[in-house]
């Protein structure tokens, strides 16, 4: 086989999978042609306690966006994730629970015991005043809290906003505010690759700057000590012994808000993306078991963080409302060694693995030895998600870890889209390399001229992607905004969501995600605003002005390269380089940190004042070559400059 043919599904592989190439097809007609009589089916894989008699009612009119999936059914979350699964399953395990240190204990929880420790922690919220449609902040390390305080506000009807532990106090407070929380849950400090991250003083500080009447819940993970505001600070776990083992579920309805989740936008502060309770979960749950050909008793591990929407439906929402056994790692790939993570396959026997491309490569990098030795031959599936992966990283995941035996899903989705959107099922689409291949039941994927906003109908075509039907995960609102959520989606593109990434499709229908056409950075897979980075940077008081851009970087795919102009009379020196860094550092969290900081003495603008990035972003590529017009420009000379003093990488 050629590294450019297509890796189709052996015969064996599909006869055993939920959907051959036949079956994938015949859904995928059936899905588009009659949507309402396709997931009015496909609701019923989870229980209702009020069946829903509506299925779709979706508009995508500027103006008027409205989006309601089930929207009469009245169900519970928890109690699909939870206790639905008691009857036939309690003693299997729920949560693999994985410490950081290899050393540490493993957890296996059992669905009976998930439905105690959830039970008790909804008693605690419940204790500390927490009603239905209230907000709940979770800034928690991976741990089996995490699942239980989710699970818990989905018991009672509160709302949760999960903030990822890598960022600062000034990011938690700003969603904490943003949302109006009535509580916010944390723990002592986080252990991660070894090292440990002061969560508690971070919450502490970010108090600081939101309304006294917050209310702490703290999780003693570690025994570090800390800082405790009495009144204030709760210990949950010491609380959790105090209160019932039982609790209630909340009758919610389908469109009443799951969870809120920040997400970086191109401009401004981030964006409180909106998840609905009923249509959420059946995307989720479906998704999983499609797109990781997930089957009872299967180990499944997705390794990424409760703090990004791929740690909502695909550790915690999808595999638990299928009664799986999901995997949580508070760890890095890389801490002990490079093998972490090969380890923890062969130890619980893992079948389905799902990672990002930036882990891919930081392992590629360290190289096959790391590998070696190890038993990975309970993988069936693997997956990837985050950014577009490479054909070489690609490889090297399907050679080494796959052994070739694995089909790999390459999942392209966002935050905004709940789960799954494009994407291979493993029994079904022959894979191509770099490619997230075909759209998953429901999708309708457009591809637009960016320009003039016209379907480009030809199969082969390149532009920017937008989806063109409402699907059950779609984000509903941006919390407290609909009219930009409106302008954010909608606006844009006429009829149409509009994902912000570009598009290419090839000969065969295969999609081809070219990655953001905003001012959205790709880091780590992670998603930032340069507009966010910038704003940070010049909150620091020697700098006047900072450009944001994103340059191409070997391991994080994109690294962020950062123009600055400091103050009249400031000095550019290593030492402000330094400072800024842990600056941005403060101000966002870690992952923001400048790859590199140009100092510039002036910034490329046009006659009307706005910064040129276009040209700014080639002189980080290094592509200077194509410039393109620079007639506008008002100081053609500072780009000279610039282009003299680039950083090297
Ligand atoms: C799930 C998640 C969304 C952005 C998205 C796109 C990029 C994600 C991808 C991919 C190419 C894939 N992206 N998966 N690009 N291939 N398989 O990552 O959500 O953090 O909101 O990021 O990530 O650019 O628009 P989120």
């Amino acid at each position: 086989m050629t590294m450019h043919e297509p890796h189709a599904p052996s015969a064996e592989t599909a006869a055993k999978s939920h959907a051959d190439k036949a079956t994938y097809e015949a859904m995928y007609r059936a899905s588009t042609q009659d949507p309402a009589a396709f997931w009015a089916k496909e609701g019923k894989r989870i229980d209702w306690i009020e069946p829903f008699t509506k299925v779709k009612d979706a508009s995508f009119d500027l103006g008027n966006v409205s989006i309601k999936w089930f929207e009469d059914g009245v169900l519970n979350v928890c109690a699909n994730c939870v206790d639905r699964h008691l009857a036939t399953r309690a003693d299997q395990t729920a949560i693999i629970w994985e410490p950081d240190d290899p050393e540490g204990e493993t957890q296996h929880i059992s669905y009976a015991e998930l439905h105690e420790k959830v039970c008790r922690f909804a008693n605690v919220l419940l204790s500390q005043g927490v009603m239905r449609g209230d907000r709940v902040v979770i800034y928690l390390p991976m741990i089996p809290e995490a699942a239980y305080a989710m699970l818990a506000c989905a018991r009672i009807g509160a709302i949760h906003s999960v903030v990822f532990a890598g960022f600062s106090p000034d990011a938690l407070a700003n969603r904490i505010n943003d949302s109006e929380a009535k509580l916010v849950i944390t723990a002592d400090t986080a252990p991660r690759g070894g090292k440990r991250t002061a969560l508690k003083s971070n919450t502490d500080a970010a108090l600081l700057h939101c309304s006294d009447k917050v209310r702490c819940l703290v999780v003693k993970h570690t025994g570090d000590q800390i800082t405790w505001i009495d009144g204030r600070d709760v210990d949950v776990k010491a609380m959790m012994e105090t209160v019932a083992p039982d609790c209630p579920v909340r009758p919610m309805k389908a469109e009443d808000p799951l969870f809120i989740l920040y997400t970086s936008g191109s401009t401004g502060k981030p964006k409180g993306v909106v998840h609905s309770s009923g249509g959420y979960l059946v995307y989720a749950s479906m998704t999983h078991q499609y797109v990781f050909d997930y089957h009872d008793g299967d180990i499944y591990w997705c390794a990424a963080d409760v703090g990004w929407v791929t740690g909502h439906s695909y550790i915690l929402y999808g595999p638990l409302a299928n009664g799986a056994t999901t995997l949580m790692f508070e760890g890095v790939p890389t801490w002990p060694d490079a093998s972490r993570l090969w380890q923890i396959v062969e130890k619980h026997k893992v079948n389905q693995f799902y990672t990002a491309p930036t882990a891919i490569r930081a392992l590629m990098g360290k190289g096959e030895s790391f590998v070696e030795g190890h038993d990975l031959s309970s993988l069936r599936v693997l997956g990837t998600v985050g950014e577009p992966i490479n054909p070489e990283a690609w490889e090297w995941y399907d050679r080494v870890i796959g052994k070739h035996r694995c089909p790999i899903s390459d999942t392209w989705w966002q935050t905004e889209t709940g789960g799954h959107m494009i994407t291979p099922l493993p029994g079904a689409t022959a894979t191509k390399p770099g490619s997230a291949t075909l759209p998953f039941f429901g999708v309708v994927p457009a591809i637009l001229e960016p320009e003039k906003g016209t379907l480009l109908e030809e199969t082969v075509t390149e532009g920017v992607l937008c989806i063109a039907e409402s699907w059950p995960g779609q984000m509903r609102t941006i919390w407290g905004d609909h009219q930009r959520f409106e302008e954010t989606y909608f606006q844009q593109y006429k009829g149409y969501y509009f994902s912000g990434d570009g598009c290419r499709r090839d000969e065969d229908g295969y999609y081809w995600i070219t990655g953001r056409v905003d001012d959205v950075l790709n880091v780590s897979g992670h998603r930032l605003g340069t507009a966010e980075v910038e704003s940070a940077l010049v909150a620091h008081p020697d700098v006047a002005e900072a450009a944001v851009v994103g340059y191409p970087h070997e391991v994080k795919g994109q690294g962020i390269y950062a123009y600055v102009t400091v103050m009249n009379g400031v000095e550019a020196t290593d030492a402000l380089r330094k400072d800024l860094e842990a600056w941005v550092r403060k101000e966002i969290g870690p992952i923001a940190k400048p790859d590199l900081i140009q100092w510039a003495p002036g910034l490329p603008k046009t006659r009307s004042g706005k910064i040129m990035r276009r040209i700014l972003r080639k002189i980080a590529e290094n592509d200077y070559g194509s410039l393109g017009d620079t007639s506008t420009l008002a100081e053609p000379e500072v780009v000279e400059s610039l282009i003299e003093n680039r950083m090297n990488r």
